[in-house]
């Protein structure tokens, strides 16, 4: 495998513009994923050092076969027909070699009306917390189903990461189960979430049909490999000789 110095593309990007990675190298790093650990709340989680990117959305918005899709791996992220089955914050590695370089986040869903009042704000807390205090969190992908649009409890998530965005949380909003769209509809829910996200990042994805799915592997490898910071050259020497005029 080509080493990740070598994963931007070789020709410089256009001013403003961001080389994404070779979708060969994002999907092979994706699919290096392993299950790390489950747990009920923040404070059963590990901590990490690596950048966490995290999958959160109404349940039954696809988010756990978002993840098996990109890992390639078919049950890495338990999907299930029921929804609000994932009670946990589950976390995958990734990493070449075994060396973790990040990690991914299967938050449990929300918005499930058969689930308890109290079950219901247990978990508003739990991702509210995780979602404003867990250091390593590096990039937010909110899946929604676009025939729902973003409901109230996204709105409210979204208002949760804002302050945090604006301090460089990276931000990406999913519309899942495309395929069940026309592409009048889709190029709809895209314009209506593009209105609704503020402007943010928002993509047609789905599992199914593969659609989007090298696009948004090449994010996650971009956010979770972020370019050096361009060391700063020496101060250039104060010329010794007089300096030509032109
Ligand atoms: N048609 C279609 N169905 C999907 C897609 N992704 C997920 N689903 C279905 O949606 C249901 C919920 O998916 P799941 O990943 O368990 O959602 P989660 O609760 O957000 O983790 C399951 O029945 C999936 O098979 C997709 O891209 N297209
Ligand atoms: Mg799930």
């Amino acid at each position: 495998m080509t080493p990740a110095t070598s994963a931007t593309s070789s020709s410089p990007p256009a001013a403003g513009a961001t080389a994404l990675p070779d979708p060969k190298i994002a999907m092979g790093w994706l699919h290096t994923a392993k299950f790390l650990t489950t747990a009920p709340e923040l404070k059963h989680l590990p901590r990490v050092e690596v950048p966490e990117i995290a999958f959160v959305g109404r349940s039954n918005a696809g988010k756990s076969t978002c993840i098996n899709t990109l890992t390639q791996q078919h049950r890495l992220a338990f999907a299930s027909k029921t929804p609000g089955r994932t009670q946990s914050i589950n976390l995958f590695s990734l990493g070449k070699q075994g060396v973790t370089d990040a990690v991914l986040a299967d938050l449990p869903g929300y918005g499930y009306a058969a689930v308890p009042k109290e079950a219901k704000y247990r978990w508003q807390q739990v991702m509210g917390n995780y979602l404003q205090t867990r250091d390593n969190l590096k990039a937010v992908v909110l899946l929604c189903d676009p025939r729902l649009g973003l409901t109230e409890l996204d709105e409210i998530l979204l208002d949760v990461i804002r302050p945090r965005v604006e301090e460089g949380l990276k931000f990406l909003v999913l519309l899942t189960k495309s395929d069940k769209l026309n592409k009048t509809e889709a190029a709809k829910a895209l314009q209506i979430v593009k209105l609704q996200a503020g402007g943010g990042d928002v993509k047609l994805f789905s599992s199914l049909k593969r659609k989007g799915v090298e696009e948004v592997a090449q994010h996650l490898w971009d956010w979770a490999h972020p370019p050096e910071k361009a060391l700063k050259p020496p101060k250039a020497e104060a010329p010794t000789g007089p300096v030509a005029e032109s």
